[in-house]
């Protein structure tokens, strides 16, 4: 992992309709986010935030079920630009949300750079939904389908490639809500999905353990971190709380052996909204398990 880290902040709130998770970059600096990593001796610079538009007031026809499709695809534009440049300076990129929607932009910035690339999603849903499955019309429930290149055309193909990512790349883990059309990619796809059930079954030791050796072929593994993964409990400022949820300990603990197997080449910490949280609780943990991940130990 490169001892250099770039925060890139995207205050996204569009893809989704609840407000205040704009405001999660901020919520999550103000959690000590820079002198967490730097306590890790991790030399971090922030980049500030990606400027993102105002609400589409006026939705255009043609753009039916995806709300705010112009500045989710602006947005993710710019992101993924900021991104790339990042990997390009040999620097690890650590995105701060903002909505999962932002992930579309991240990753069209950090596939470029690798072969195969390994993603893990840990969150309670799938986000494979399409304009035709969804039933929210919310982006951030589609930016693992639109990163394998199934939905939108604009949303495929920002920077301009598609599809950044592979089926048989990815793994989901913490899944408890799925929408039909989204077990139906599952299945067609072969995806691999570890759901509470398997969580509890297995142990987050052995999910971890599974998930880094079906993930052993790729030249970099990204993580996507939906806060929402996590038990509301452990995490309750996010925007679609799903009750029997990851614990904060079994987080920890997939960090740590994420650390220990030096794999993760990218990450991003999404859906902290502080207007829906108690005391900053949810920014505290995504910033406990961050330092997790850059391989804190108690001894
Ligand atoms: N699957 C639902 C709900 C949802 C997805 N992602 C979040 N919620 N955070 C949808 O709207 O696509
Ligand atoms: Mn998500
Ligand atoms: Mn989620």
């Amino acid at each position: 992992m490169a001892r250099e880290i770039t925060l890139i902040g995207v205050p996204m709130d569009l893809g989704q309709t609840r407000r205040g998770v704009d405001m999660g970059p901020s919520a999550i600096r103000y959690a000590g986010v820079i002198e967490r990593l730097e306590n890790l001796q991790y030399e971090v610079t922030d980049m500030g935030d990606i400027e993102i538009g105002r609400r589409d007031s006026n939705p255009s026809p043609g753009h039916d079920n995806l709300k705010n499709l112009q500045e989710v695809e602006k947005a993710s534009v710019e992101l993924a630009r900021a991104v790339s440049e990042t990997i390009k300076s040999k620097r690890f990129p650590l995105v701060l949300g903002g909505d999962h929607s932002i992930a579309i932009g991240t990753l069209a910035g950090v596939a470029e750079h690798y072969q195969n690339l390994g993603v893990i999603w840990y969150d309670a849903h799938g986000d494979l939904n399409t304009a035709d499955t969804s039933p929210s019309g919310n982006i951030h429930g589609m930016p693992l389908a639109a990163s394998l290149g199934i939905g939108h055309e604009k949303l495929v193909n920002i920077a301009g490639y598609a599809p950044k990512i592979k089926p048989e790349n990815v793994v989901i883990i913490g899944a408890r809500s799925l929408d039909d059309g989204e077990r139906e990619l599952i299945k067609e796809k072969g995806i691999k999905v570890f759901t509470m059930h398997e969580i509890d079954r297995l142990g987050m030791a052995r999910v971890m353990e599974e998930t880094l050796s079906y993930l052993s072929a790729c030249d970099g593994v990204h993580l996507s971190l939906d806060l929402d993964g996590l038990d509301p409990h452990d995490a309750p400022g996010v925007g679609t709380p799903v009750l029997g949820g990851i614990s904060y300990r079994e987080s920890h603990l997939a960090m740590e052996m994420l650390a220990e197997s030096n794999v993760i080449t990218s990450a991003e910490f999404v859906e902290v909204n502080p207007i829906l949280d108690e005391r900053n609780k949810t920014a505290t943990v995504a910033v406990a398990l961050m330092g997790s991940l850059f391989g804190e130990k108690l001894l």
